[in-house]
């Protein structure tokens, strides 16, 4: 009896099972790129098709011709430069041919490129024709590609291994085919891709439905998850707040997927390209705002790079070959005498318009103020509650420093004492001392040694902050570039308090309880601090007290006091 299928689906999976093994065996022997994070982002949506028609990574040709006119050298429209930005070094190593295995961080392997083209692109050019600008003090994508991307470009094209990997939101994380099929089982003939990085509440959810009823269209909701900013919220915060805005439209009407894109920010050029993802995941129409895709979008100001409506104007005018309609994002704002959103183009003198800008949430919930049932819905906001907990809930850092002898170990011993009394959050001394002993002890007062000796002090504070705790830390730190660094580092966790001792070189002598002074006095010590070595006065302390006349307790009550005023201590 013949026991094959009667199609031979499962023959062709296990041929291309044995092809992906016998690559990866021979790809053992190729030379290795590990890709970065923006790297990864572009693979994985050249292995799934996102970035259809593209195979693999641009040629030369190719690459000058998107440059000049936005299409490949065969005419057809694409927008982006994608290529594969390498080391001096490596590209000299390689040749035309040359098969080469594309790596993770961790070193699995993802994909072989067959390289057929290997060259030194002209940055200025490419920033000038992608960004219309060569000048990286006005565009921060021009500033990444001068100081982020590698000097050497490979084109070629691509053999799949495995797509790269994410542990996190698997379910939502659809490839181009899977969002096709899910669409025709919905029955969906038209969908509107809408694309965000920001957390969305009434107002948005308002504008999308809007807009798609006007298409007559589903929606998909795309928020961008592929490299995270400094200061962006909380990845994971941001996709619950997807999860749960979902929840809020009707039933059978929008899908959530998340694409992994390491966006260029380069305006209208970035929108058009952004469309024909779009149309490779299966929308029917795409929409764009008037400042769609440009650097300074989600800034809170006025200042914009490219011209309002140019991304909107530049994706319709391509509408014909993309075969993806523009639909122009309009804001909307609520009416509190009609208690409905109208689009803000509508609203006519004398009503009351009500707004809550991004800055102004954030400043409720750090304060944990009302937040309007007309502004946002309860599940989003318990998320956005959690991320951003009152101050009297978030961890702290109380940075002291000053020379020896001014009195730091002594402050942060008091302090210990009344946060262990109040028993509200878990706390944890980083005394000088204590940090050169058990994490520093191999380094030096050198000024290298010292600003790292800091660093690693900012690193362990900035984990106790993340985690609701509170950490003292009192080195001396006499260098402003490593506080600074510990500053930004922290206040993106929680509260950051610099606790400057001002006490002045002749007291601290006086007191010398370690006999510090009189040995740097009698030369047999070298670069002591404040004798032979500098101590850089902080520019912009939380608080400075000089200690010569200063009790322990009064110090440290003064940094209480003041910690109350912020809202950290209740
Ligand atoms: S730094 O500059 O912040 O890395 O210094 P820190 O880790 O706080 O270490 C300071 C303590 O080390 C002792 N010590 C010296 N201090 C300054 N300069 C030199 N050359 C030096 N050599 C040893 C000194 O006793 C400091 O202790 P404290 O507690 O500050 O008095």
């Amino acid at each position: 009896m013949d026991m094959k299928p009667a199609h031979d689906y499962s023959e062709s999976l296990l041929v291309h099972f044995r092809r992906i093994e016998s690559l990866k065996k021979a790809a053992l022997g190729y030379p290795s790129v590990n890709l970065n994070k923006r790297q990864l982002c572009d693979l994985e949506l050249l292995l799934n098709r996102a970035f259809y028609p593209l195979a693999g990574y641009l040629g030369e040709e190719d690459y000058e011709s998107v440059l000049d006119r936005m299409r490949l050298a065969d005419g057809s429209v694409w927008p982006m430069p994608v290529c594969l930005d390498v080391s001096e070094e490596m590209a000299q190593s390689l040749e035309q041919g040359q098969p080469v295995a594309l790596r993770d961080e961790e070193g699995f392997m993802l994909a072989v490129l067959s390289v057929t083209d290997i060259w030194k692109p002209d940055k200025r050019r490419e920033a000038d024709c992608v960004f219309g600008t060569e000048d990286p003090e006005k565009h921060p994508g021009v500033r990444d590609l001068y100081d982020q991307v590698g000097p050497w470009h490979l084109g070629g094209s691509l053999e799949g291994i495995h797509l790269p990997m994410h542990y996190d939101f698997k379910a939502l994380r659809r490839t181009p085919a899977e969002t096709h099929r899910r669409f025709a089982q919905n029955g969906w003939r038209h969908v509107i891709g809408f694309q965000t990085e920001k957390h969305l509440h009434c107002a948005h959810k308002e504008m999308t439905l809007k807009a798609a009823r006007e298409a007559g269209a589903s929606i998909l909701l795309q928020p961008v998850v592929g490299l995270t900013h400094p200061g962006d919220l909380d990845h994971y915060t941001q996709v619950r707040c997807y999860q749960e805005i979902v929840k809020q439209y009707p039933k059978n009407m929008i899908m959530l997927s998340l694409i992994p894109l390491a966006m260029r920010k380069a305006g209208p050029r970035e929108a058009l390209w952004q469309a024909i993802i779009r149309k490779n995941y299966g929308c029917s129409h795409f929409m764009v705002a008037e400042d769609h895709g440009d650097p300074f979008a989600n800034n809170n100001t006025q200042e914009r790079f490219y011209p309002l409506g140019a991304a909107q104007e530049l994706v319709r005018s391509f509408e014909g070959e993309t075969d993806i309609k523009m639909v122009p994002l309009k804001r909307m704002v609520y009416v509190e005498e009609r208690a409905e959103y109208i689009p803000e183009d509508e609203v006519r003198p004398g009503m009351n318009v009500k707004q809550i800008s991004s800055s102004e949430l954030r400043r409720r919930l750090e304060n944990g103020l009302d937040i309007p049932a007309w502004f946002s819905y309860p599940g989003v906001v318990a998320e956005l509650r959690r991320a951003y907990p009152p101050r009297s809930e978030q961890g702290f850092t109380v940075f002291v420093t000053g020379l020896s002898g001014a009195g730091k170990s002594t402050l942060a011993k008091v302090l210990m004492v009344k946060f262990m009394e109040m028993r509200d959050r878990p706390v944890t001394l980083l005394d000088g001392d204590i940090v050169r002993r058990n994490l520093s002890s191999e380094l030096t007062f050198s000024k290298e040694h010292r600003n790292l000796n800091i660093t690693r002090i900012g690193f362990v504070a900035s984990e106790i902050t993340k985690n609701g705790g509170i950490a003292l830390c009192a080195p001396i730190a006499p260098y402003e570039e490593s506080r600074r660094h510990n500053r930004e580092l922290i206040s993106g966790y929680g509260g950051y308090i610099e606790v400057y001792l001002a006490t002045p070189l002749e007291v601290c002598e006086q007191r010398d309880r370690k006999g510090l002074y009189a040995k740097a006095r009698a030369g047999k010590i070298k670069g002591v601090t404040g004798v032979d070595d500098p101590y850089v006065s902080p520019s912009d302390p939380e608080i400075t007290i000089d200690t010569t006349e200063v009790t322990p307790d009064e110090a440290a009550q003064e940094v209480m006091l003041y910690l109350e005023e912020k809202g950290y201590i209740r």
